[in-house]
């Protein structure tokens, strides 16, 4: 495969300024009619360029010119693409090609999902549907005609508004669409199947009615409440914050069983995995209501920031997906409680983002080359992307930001642009230059900021030492120094945040400041304190980094206590339990007995019974470090130790504070009937986790307590944690939980991949036996990407199980992606990456996932597989 670059970026030769599609779906094959009106694009870099289109997979069946047919002859066919030479300035092209959608495993382009059609166009699906120059910039007006069986698909979708429809010979109908807004070929959506429709309406902020639809099989109609509640809600956030309004008079979301990613933003008309609509109590936890709304919001959202403007190339895909996530996350943060969500996304920032910026596929939020644009799809562009936006917001302030967003619009509205315009904009409204921190979009990794201090009691003045570097990366060995907004407080023996006032300042202002990091190394002097004070530095995370400053335990406990900045609380809990865990690591290794630390049991203690604490944050703060975050912190990553020691440190937590537990359990009950909002949800978050607690105790009475909750759950959350604190214990009570949770969701696909994930994550030595027989059921499909995902996906991500000392996992994650490079690329890459990391673990697991990487790259792999697992052994 080759390697495509930044730097190679043309303008295309040609714009489409009329794109008319006719599709006639068929039970075989279906037809698709396309009538493009093409001129030469004037910005074009070769005024005499042939026409080049974009196509795969596709049977061509006749090319029109202007009205006259055109010979075969008069053009070249290859597998990627369809060329005519000699074409005028400006022309109508006509072509008529066949595909088989029944036949798409790979779920890009048209295919079929339990009965109807659906197309997945981003990035680069279109191409497998109609020639076409699919590629972003290339912005057109659509008008889509959908013709299939009434019988069969009553329901006959695509973007914009219904303009025509009717009945024709055969039992056939049709409906034709119109979307009067420009957009790439990767904003397009069809669907026509058998569907019902939940509607209802929308005002806007200037008073226009906007029709609001969202489509489901029959049997999941039930299911869309929340779905539609998150909607209205996101909109009315988009006009009270970015002053945004919708732009059609018809709003659809579709929901699909089959579904590569999340969801998909298509003019319009949303296309959703059916796992991010779908919610009823007694089906959906609060994290899949949470995801919802947030996905909802996020999809929504892309109407200005993706669609109205969008990326000129796909190395520009944070432009859209960073900023995106940025506005879903504030939202979110608004709407609910705004701690945990930070807290939320700063914990899969580091244990996923940090882990990709420091592997063989690290790039930079704008990578510069891509073999398949498939793979960039990544934490670093979306996370990393989003935290990147959240700078600006940082350094400029909320009103500077919303100044940058208006002339970003203002300027670009309708138009294909890069990050570069995005920063520009920032900049310009603000009167600022922000030149470095366009390295951000440019150089890959995670600075690491390290801090030193000192204290003038004489003078009250203490100093502060920044001073920033960044690990290499691949194909950058070099880095030079961010723009890093540090946001920084100062607090005092009491715990209280000091007033600031830096050298050369007349009076103190606030008790944060954002120090702004430009050089390797910084100096920051404050003055006018009356004691030494401890810095709690990167408040709220205001900088995607590591901060290294050597606080003893004593003060990591004192600021979990008492920082102002309640994200920085829990960071400094984190920072502490790593460091407490790490030491159980280090134990076990030397067949030392573990022991927990008193400072930690008291701290940890303290937290538990904090009456002031919302029950929501105080479940953030007693959670410790994911293995895989603890992970990451060893220079060789040994598995076992991580899961001993964590498991250790769990079964004394619980045992030290039992009562503690118990009393937490007793008294966050919810009463009545189930609502999804922060602060039940937070109450159920905290007592779930004290069952999972008190169920590393063992034993009888907690069986039965889990058992208990279990019968009586009246939703999912309560349900699944209780089966969640099951599966960690031994006994009958956990196989006729399975067996109860089975028999009675063996018909709800979305609720079964639940009882799936949970099976496959146990951290139990016949896990992988489990896994091979669940492979068996009915329920599962290889070819159902969230059944995958579930299954298989959450084995690969299970520590102890993947990577079992004798390489069965690894042997078995590699089968899969095999069988499913085949079936469905996309999927087998997601699937692969938990390769990509070998080089951290022991010589003998090293060996044994190598071995296996290698035996991969010996088959005939596809475009997204290949990429990955060269650059693993690269
Ligand atoms: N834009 C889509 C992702 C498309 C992925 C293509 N492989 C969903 C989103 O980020 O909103
Ligand atoms: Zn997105």
């Amino acid at each position: 495969p080759r390697t495509i670059y930044l730097k190679d970026y043309r303008p295309p030769a040609f714009l489409i300024e009329r794109t008319e599609l006719r599709f006639a779906l068929g039970e075989d094959s279906t037809q698709v009619e396309s009538r493009l009106r093409l001129r030469r694009n004037p910005a074009a870099a070769t005024p005499a360029a042939p026409l080049v289109l974009d196509g795969e997979d596709l049977e061509l069946l006749s090319v029109r010119l202007d009205g006259r047919d055109l010979a075969p002859g008069e053009w070249v066919q290859d597998a990627e693409s369809l060329t005519l030479a000699n074409v005028p300035d400006a022309f109508v092209l006509e072509i008529v090609n066949r595909i088989k959608p029944q036949e798409n495993t790979r779920l890009e382009g048209l295919y079929k999902s339990s009965g109807n059609f659906c197309t997945q166009c981003e990035a680069e699906g279109f191409r497998c549907m109609t020639y076409y120059i699919d590629r972003p910039d290339v912005m057109s007006v659509f008008t889509t005609t959908v013709v299939g069986e009434q019988a069969r698909y009553p329901v006959l979708l695509s973007n914009g508004n219904p303009v025509e429809k009717g009945v024709l010979d055969d039992g056939q109908h049709f409906v034709t669409w119109h979307d009067p807004h420009p957009k790439p070929s990767y904003l397009f959506a069809l669907v026509a199947g058998n569907l019902s429709c939940l509607e209802d309406s929308y005002k806007t902020a200037s008073g226009r009615e906007v029709a609001l639809r969202i489509y489901v099989e029959p049997h999941n109609i039930d299911k869309c409440d929340h779905a539609m509640a998150s909607l209205k809600k996101a909109m009315r956030w988009d006009e009270q914050r970015f002053g945004l309004e919708y732009d059609l008079d018809i709003f659809m979301i579709v929901a699909v069983d089959d579904f590569n990613m999340g969801a998909m933003e298509n003019k319009g008309l949303n296309v959703f995995n059916s796992k991010l609509l779908l919610a009823r109590p007694d089906t959906a936890t609060d994290l899949d209501y949470e995801r919802i709304e947030g996905v909802i919001a996020h999809e929504y959202f892309h109407n200005w920031t993706g669609n109205r403007v969008t990326c000129r190339d796909w190395f520009q895909l944070s432009l859209k997906e960073g900023l995106t996530v940025f506005r879903d996350q504030s939202f979110t943060a608004e709407v609910t409680a705004g701690t945990v969500k930070r807290i939320d996304d700063v914990r899969m920032l580091r244990s996923r983002q940090f882990v990709e910026d420091a592997g063989p596929m690290a790039h930079p939020v704008r990578p510069p080359s891509y073999m398949e644009i498939n793979n960039f799809y990544t934490v670093t562009v979306y996370e990393k992307g989003a935290e990147v936006v959240r700078m600006y917001e940082t350094l400029l302030g909320r009103e500077g930001f919303r100044r940058g967003m208006d002339l970003y619009f203002e300027r670009h509205d309708g138009h294909a642009v890069t990050t570069d315009d995005f920063l520009a904009a920032m900049a310009d409204a603000n009167g600022e230059d922000l030149s470095q921190f366009q390295r951000w979009y440019e150089q890959a990794g995670t600075p690491r900021v390290t801090v030193e201090d000192a204290w003038d009691a004489a003078s009250g003045r203490y100093t502060l030492t920044l001073r920033q570097s960044c690990p290499a990366t691949p194909g950058q060995p070099e880095k030079r120094p961010f723009l890093i907004p540090v946001a920084v407080g100062l607090l005092d023996a009491q715990g209280r945040d000091m007033p600031l006032r830096l050298a050369a300042e007349a009076q103190a202002a606030g008790t944060t400041r954002v120090l702004r990091l430009t050089e390797a190394e910084q100096q920051w002097v404050f003055e006018g304190l009356v004691e030494r004070p401890l810095p709690s530095l990167n408040r709220g995370f205001s900088a995607p980094v590591r901060v290294s400053y050597p606080y003893t335990e004593t003060q990591l406990a004192f600021l979990a206590a008492h920082d102002a900045d309640a994200f920085n609380r829990w960071d400094a809990g984190e920072q502490l339990a790593t460091r407490v865990l790490l030491g159980l690591i280090a134990d076990i290794q030397a067949g030392r007995e573990p022991a927990l630390p008193e400072r930690f049991l008291t701290a940890f203690a303290a937290v538990l019974t904090d009456a002031g604490l919302e029950a929501a944050v105080k479940a953030e703060m007693l959670m410790l470090p994911s293995e895989n975050w603890l992970a990451e912190q060893m220079d060789v990553i040994d598995p076992d130790a991580i899961h001993a020691a964590r498991s250790y440190a769990r079964r004394a937590l619980a045992g030290e504070l039992e009562a503690q537990w118990l009393g937490l359990y007793h008294t966050h009950e919810v009463s009545g009937e189930y609502r999804f909002d922060p602060r039940d949800a937070g109450r159920r978050r905290l007592r779930n986790l004290a069952l999972s607690y008190l169920a590393a105790l063992d034993g009888k009475p907690m069986r039965q307590l889990a058992a208990s909750q279990f019968e009586q759950a009246d939703n999912m959350t309560d349900s699944l944690g209780a089966l969640a604190a099951l599966m960690l214990i031994d006994g009958a009570e956990r196989e006729q939980a399975l067996a109860t949770f089975y028999d009675h969701w063996r018909n709800d696909p979305l609720v079964l991949d639940k009882w799936f994930a949970l099976q496959a994550s146990a951290q139990r030595p016949d896990t992988l036996a489990r896994v091979e027989q669940l492979m068996q059921n009915p329920a599962f499909s290889i070819r159902t990407p969230n059944r995958v995902y579930s299954l298989i996906g959450a084995f690969a991500g299970n520590p102890t199980g993947f990577h079992a000392a004798d390489g069965s996992g690894y042997r078995f994650i590699g089968a899969q992606v095999e069988t499913l490079n085949a079936l469905n690329p996309q999927v087998a890459a997601r699937m692969v990456g938990v390769f990509t990391r070998w080089r951290r673990y022991d010589a003998g697991r090293q060996a044994q996932m190598r071995a296996e990487l290698e035996r991969l790259q010996g088959l005939d792999l596809s475009r997204d597989v290949y990429e990955i697992v060269s650059k693993s052994l690269q």
